[in-house]
């Protein structure tokens, strides 16, 4: 029952406007950072990786991408073509060999170093975890330093991580919480840049827009 208060009052406080944590007395400032998409470039990655392998097979450009899963955009043009895309980011050094989307790790690495704000890596692996998890944690340590692995979080559902924020490239992030403590700001990709605009989710349309902007309007 108290809890269910707790709940309802901290639902009412969002609605409003108002920070369950700034509230609470909190000064600190959680933001959580999807990784593909929004760190490290994986619609580039993807690409460059299916034409080398599959020279012959027709593709997607990054200009004709829509939805979210490239497997299922690819599964349309062509049948077989979905088995072909999800074996690109199965294979090894896939995700190792990822390039970081620009501006992402001068971003990332100056958030960290800001007061009372708290980074997070909150990225999804995919179900073949033979090399994507290894490689997630890797790609860390290369571009942003032994120290950020003790800010990657690894999950499927990204509704059950407590956050103030989470800036990620997929419009609709869905998971068991229905009531997730973060705003979610939708970063700018590819496959979304064509949705309409929503009256009530904000967009960081790149590394190059307003992201300080953004954390300190959460304060
Ligand atoms: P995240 O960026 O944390 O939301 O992770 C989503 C992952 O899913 C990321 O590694 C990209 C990957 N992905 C993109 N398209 C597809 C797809 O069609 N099928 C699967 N299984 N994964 C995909
Ligand atoms: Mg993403």
């Amino acid at each position: 029952m108290a809890l269910q208060l707790q709940r309802g009052a901290r639902r009412l406080l969002l609605h409003i406007g108002g920070s369950a944590r700034a509230f609470s007395g909190n000064p600190r400032l959680r933001v959580l950072l999807d990784m593909d998409g929004v760190i490290a470039d994986f619609e580039g990655g993807f690409l460059k990786k299916y034409r080398q392998k599959f020279p012959n097979e027709p593709f997607i450009s990054l200009e004709d991408r829509r939805g979210f899963w490239v497997s299922t955009q690819y599964g349309e043009l062509r049948g077989d073509l979905c088995d072909k895309a999800i074996s690109i980011w199965e294979s090894k050094n896939f995700f190792l060999e990822l390039e970081p989307l620009p501006g992402s790790v001068e971003a990332v690495k100056a958030m960290a170093t800001m007061e009372n704000t708290d980074v997070f890596i909150c990225t999804s692996p995919i179900k073949h975890y033979a090399h994507c998890p290894y490689e997630k944690y890797a790609w860390v340590e290369k571009h942003l330093g032994p120290d950020f692995l003790e800010k990657v979080i690894l999950t499927r559902d990204k509704t059950v991580v407590s956050g103030d924020i989470l800036i990620d490239d997929k419009p609709d992030i869905l998971g068991v919480e229905p009531n997730p403590s973060w705003e979610h700001v939708l970063f700018t990709a590819c496959h979304n840049k064509h949705l309409r605009a929503s009256s009530t989710q904000r967009r960081l349309l790149s590394w190059a827009d307003d992201w300080r902007g953004v954390l300190e309007s959460k304060r």
